[in-house]
């Protein structure tokens, strides 16, 4: 037990509390779209921005004092997860998540490293049972020690491939024994800073190979969850192999991953490679690679991640859309990757974060059952299309050449008539559910 959390009581949803911290919105056996709201979100909690994080940035250290810091030793270790797991019964979301340098210290040896990981394993393993709290996804951290700098497995040196793969081999045995419902790889330092010193093409080869040895290793150990690739173009490193969905997607056909990985999408990620999360969650949904989320959001000026708390409920809607569209999360669920503000020093601040964030992810979910329902949206989609529905169009389709089709217009006489794409019609119409 520790006292961080004095004072707090365990929030509930009551839709006219007058105390800040309830939930509003997030009432999680209410049903939507056939399911209760906790199974359709899935909620989890980042042990590393959570807890890791102590309020740096580029231009200064700490700011936030915590009965776990120093974070270097294993009775550490022990209250930090004692407090996470007390957060965790306060808030009352099912999943949390974590790299394995947020729940231990690294050691100074590889053997001390694992008898770490072991002995934290086996202390987290009871608080998941008394607290009912679940494991989305397990991943290891390659890329803040400085052996990592130049990347993991696609560094140039292959005494940190093999650490690399030795640590996830490590880090899977981990996420498998916790029950973790999917393990995650994020290439943090996999890309590089300059093709002056860069070798990509045998970069990406030694990416490919430790994936498809990762692949490997779950079907050995008959681990039953998903794989999930997570996607950002840059931050650490200024190219990043796994930029967006899509080049993540020419990477799993290259190294014949198909039906092997997924994606673990974040909102913060997509907006830094210049896209929306709606266009990442539809593109990874239309490759059948949708599978988590991580739903933090960056600040639109600044260039940065930096992994706030959601606060947009027409943004969080129209991510949602996508994912009920597709099907809703089958293993996968919402993970919130997302530290406090520096400023935001006390306990009530990390509750009051996530309590936020759930409520904004609740209404965005309810948002977009109600406009799924509706079908408005999808109707007009269809309207928009409905050419194609002729019997001329599929054929053209399906079995034209440039000549055949060529032949067609002169014949038909056909003169394209440009209509209207709608565009504001469909925003007002997404204004009356949201
Ligand atoms: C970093 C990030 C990571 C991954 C897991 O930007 O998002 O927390 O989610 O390594
Ligand atoms: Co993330």
């Amino acid at each position: 037990m520790t006292n961080f959390f004095d004072g707090i009581a365990p929030v509930r949803y009551d839709p006219d509390a007058t105390t800040d911290l309830a939930y509003r919105h997030y009432n999680p056996d209410e049903i939507v779209l056939g399911k209760r709201m906790e199974d359709q979100l899935r909620f989890a909690i980042a042990y590393w921005h959570s807890f890791n994080w102590e309020g740096g940035d580029p231009f200064g250290g700490q700011t936030f004092e915590r009965p776990w810091y120093p974070q270097d030793s294993m009775r550490n270790a022990k209250v930090k997860a004692d407090a996470a797991f007390e957060m965790f019964a306060l808030l009352g979301q099912p999943f949390f998540c974590f790299h394995d340098a947020d729940i231990c210290p690294g050691g100074e040896t590889f053997a001390e490293y694992l008898s770490n990981l072991d002995e934290i394993t086996d202390y987290i393993g009871p608080k998941m049972e008394a607290t009912g709290t679940k494991l989305l996804w397990g991943t290891a951290n390659l890329f803040t020690h400085r052996r990592f700098m130049s990347g993991a497995a696609t560094n140039p040196d292959p005494d940190v491939f093999a650490w690399s793969a030795a640590t996830v081999k490590a880090c899977m045995d981990a996420t498998a024994r916790l029950g973790g419902e999917n393990y995650v790889l994020w290439g943090g330092r996999e890309g590089y800073e300059t093709l002056l010193n860069t070798d990509l093409v045998r970069e990406r080869q030694q990416a490919g190979r430790f994936l498809q040895m990762v692949v490997a290793y779950k079907h050995k150990i008959g681990f039953k969850g998903q794989i999930l690739i997570e996607p950002k173009p840059q931050e650490p490193s200024k190219h990043q192999y796994d930029y967006d969905v899509n080049t993540v997607y020419s990477f799993v056909k290259e190294f014949g991953l198909e039906g092997e990985v997924a994606m673990n999408i974040e909102q913060g990620h997509a907006i830094l490679a210049g896209h929306s999360f709606e266009h990442e969650l539809a593109m990874a949904a239309a490759f059948g690679l949708l599978g988590s989320i991580d739903m933090n959001r960056n600040d639109y000026q600044s260039g940065w991640d930096t992994d706030q708390f959601p606060n947009n409920v027409p943004e969080v809607a129209l991510a949602y859309y996508e994912i009920l569209k597709a099907g809703g999360f089958d293993r996968g669920g919402t993970n919130f990757d997302a530290k406090l503000r520096r400023q935001s020093l006390d306990a009530e601040d990390l509750i009051a974060g996530h309590v936020g964030a759930m409520d904004v992810c609740a209404r965005g979910l309810k948002a977009a059952a109600a406009m799924l329902e509706d079908g408005g949206l999808e109707t007009a989609r269809a309207e928009r299309y409905a050419g194609w529905d002729s019997a001329a169009a599929r054929d053209m389709l399906a079995n034209g050449t440039l000549e055949s089709i060529s032949e067609r217009v002169l014949r038909d006489d056909i003169a394209p008539r440009p209509r209207s794409g709608r565009q504001e019609r469909l925003e007002n119409y997404i204004n009356r559910f949201v």
